[in-house]
């Protein structure tokens, strides 16, 4: 086996600096300011999605199949089998992620001690778990009712299931969930994200889409009843276009979900992998902010039928990232991350996903302003010249020196640590 060269590190060092000084010089002629980028990056948290960690198993005592339009391909070693094992993967994730961030739980990823306890029984004392573990990561936490992979779920209805029992279990579940996100929100002094998605849909043509709305839009209203204080929690409604098994009709799709967030008040979930396999999310973020206050970001990539893909630096992704940077709505988009892969390391997937998003952000945030000024003056000449030159400036010189800031391995350092920490960890669990 050839011997591993090792980098001097002092001249290794010395290599990144000068890459970042002539970087930076490259695109101060370009109208820009690294550092300001540098700066702003380092505050805007992304929420990780606590199921990519276990292929949205959740650690409930009597869990149904995944179902609901849900599928998670991959058996790759090492999954977290409990709530322990979860969080040591994630705060391996962590420290190979710049900056500070979110986790996002679902409900089924409680701690229940052994015991069943239904979901509509969930309280936040099972969570209290999760809560003192974020405060001593200095993580916020967002939350989702959980609508899914469960008996009263077999059939892919909840909210607008035709059984009046059914659809009232549900309700109790997503009522729970989000006084449990104000909880959460009040204890770690940063407001829960509550978001709210269900499967409901049908494989075949139904008779009657207009009732199952109906129905969806009553239990909906039931849920959100009870007023929350928005320092605490802030709600979310997501809404889908198809998945497997609901080929036909989604009973929550995106303009049932759009006129719900304005008329109620109520955060718009756009998940990237939601819509026509050509439709991106990008467009509509300046659209619906002209109704909404705050939407939230499920940051996904679909895949022909499947929206579940790691996020990878595509242009996709390069839009959305640039739509909300370069609008300003920092502070009104919330950024989650949405994918499940069991074909590859757990870890790895978190550490490729989110730093492609915060890549596709500084990518934004280094956005040379004369792309704007020239469109502004008519000139869509320069507009696309310059867009295209955009596209080989040295982004990668500044994303080292962000992720060496902030304490984190600079290029692909981070994979062997995640094979270390495979062979080391991963590898004994069964
Ligand atoms: C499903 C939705 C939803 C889920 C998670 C697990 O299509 O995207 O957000 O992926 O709640
Ligand atoms: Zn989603």
């Amino acid at each position: 086996m050839a011997k591993k060269r090792s980098l001097n590190p002092t001249a290794g060092k010395r290599a990144m600096e000068r890459a970042f000084q002539s970087a930076k010089a490259r695109y101060a002629e370009a109208g820009v300011d690294v550092e300001v980028g540098i700066r702003i990056l380092a505050r805007i948290p992304v929420s990780i999605h606590c199921w990519q960690g276990d292929d949205v198993g959740g650690f409930e005592s009597a869990a149904g199949a995944l179902g609901g339009g849900l599928a998670v391909t991959g058996n790759y070693p090492g999954k977290a089998r409990n709530p322990g094992e979860l969080r040591a993967d994630l705060e391996r994730a962590l420290s190979l992620i710049p900056g500070r961030h979110r986790l996002n739980l679902h409900a089924c990823y409680g701690e229940f001690g052994g015991k069943r306890v239904d979901r509509d029984e969930i309280e936040p004392s099972h969570f209290e778990g999760w809560i003192q573990w974020a405060r001593s990561q200095r993580l916020g936490l967002d939350f989702n009712p959980t609508c899914f992979a469960h008996p009263k779920a077999a059939d892919g209805l909840t909210l607008s299931h035709p059984d009046r029992a059914i659809r009232r279990f549900w309700v109790d579940h997503c009522r729970r969930s989000r006084e449990i996100g104000a909880v959460i929100g009040r204890t770690l002094a940063s407001p829960c994200v509550t978001n709210v998605w269900v499967p409901d849909g049908y494989k075949d043509t139904p008779a009657d889409r207009r009732s199952a709305r109906e129905r969806l839009l009553g239990s909906l209203d039931a849920v959100f009843q009870k007023k929350l204080s928005p320092r605490h929690n802030l709600d979310a409604v997501e809404g889908k276009l198809f998945g497997i098994g609901a080929e036909s009709c989604t009973v929550g799709s995106h303009e049932f979900y759009l006129g719900y967030a304005i008329t109620r008040g109520k955060l718009l979930c756009l998940d990237s992998g939601h819509f026509h396999p050509t439709e991106g999310i990008a467009d509509k973020i300046s659209s619906v902010l002209q109704f909404i206050p705050r939407i939230l970001l499920h940051v996904s990539r679909g895949v022909r039928w499947d929206s579940d893909h790691v996020v990878t630096l595509n242009d996709d992704l390069l839009a959305i990232a640039r739509e909300i940077i370069v609008n300003g709505y920092i502070d009104r988009v919330h950024l989650g991350l949405d994918y499940f892969d069991a074909s590859i390391n757990r870890i790895a997937a978190w550490v490729i996903g989110t730093r492609n998003l915060q890549r596709a952000l500084l990518a934004a945030l280094l956005e040379p302003p004369g792309i704007k000024a020239a469109e502004a003056r008519g000139d869509l000449t320069a507009r696309l010249a310059l867009q295209e030159e955009a596209r080989t400036l040295p982004l990668g010189a500044i994303w080292d020196r962000f992720c060496d800031l902030n304490d984190v391995p600079v290029g692909e350092r981070w994979l062997s640590e995640v094979k270390r920490y495979e062979s080391t960890v991963l590898c004994s669990r069964s």
